[in-house]
């Protein structure tokens, strides 16, 4: 027991100490995996905006399960951030890596953000909808602004 302790205590501790690349098998899989959870959000925060601009109805079951998904989602990106993944087929920019506070800010942004929106759109009112979506909206911009590529 005592030795299965120590083995249990030396596995944790080599996985905290672990470089963040051990996440991840390969460094493009971190790209793959942080697109994968913009493409995600991205798409569910667009049917939430389909019926923020009236461009489709509303529909406040399909808002608030959208807005619970890019609540959820806006929490996942960040740790495929890993050093050296500016490079390959990303649109992230250097900056992002010698401004990690300032990235780090915009990233909890966002997701206090998300969950202004979930709330929003549990309580069913549109307006409340699309104030929320519009502060997301300013969030995502944000950042793409300064840290992604065209
Ligand atoms: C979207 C989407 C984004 C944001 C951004 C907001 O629907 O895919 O990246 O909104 O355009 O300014």
């Amino acid at each position: 027991m005592k030795v299965f302790a120590s083995l249990a205590a030396g596995a944790l501790i080599a996985s905290l100490a672990a470089p963040a690349v051990a996440q991840f098998q390969r460094p493009d899989d971190a790209v793959k995996y942080r697109k994968a959870a913009f493409t995600v959000m991205g798409t569910h925060f667009s049917r939430i905006g389909a019926m923020a601009n009236g461009r489709v109805p509303f529909d406040a079951t399909a808002a608030a399960n959208s807005a619970a998904i890019v609540e959820t989602m806006s929490a996942l990106p960040w740790e495929g951030f890993l050093a050296g993944t500016d490079k390959g087929d990303t649109r992230a920019k250097p900056e992002i890596w010698t401004e990690q506070v300032k990235f780090k800010e915009g990233a909890e942004k966002l997701q206090v953000e998300t969950a202004k929106l979930s709330a929003a759109a549990k309580t069913g009112n549109l307006d409340a909808v699309k104030a929320a979506f519009g502060a997301v909206g300013q969030s995502c911009k944000a950042c793409h602004d300064v840290y992604r590529k065209d």
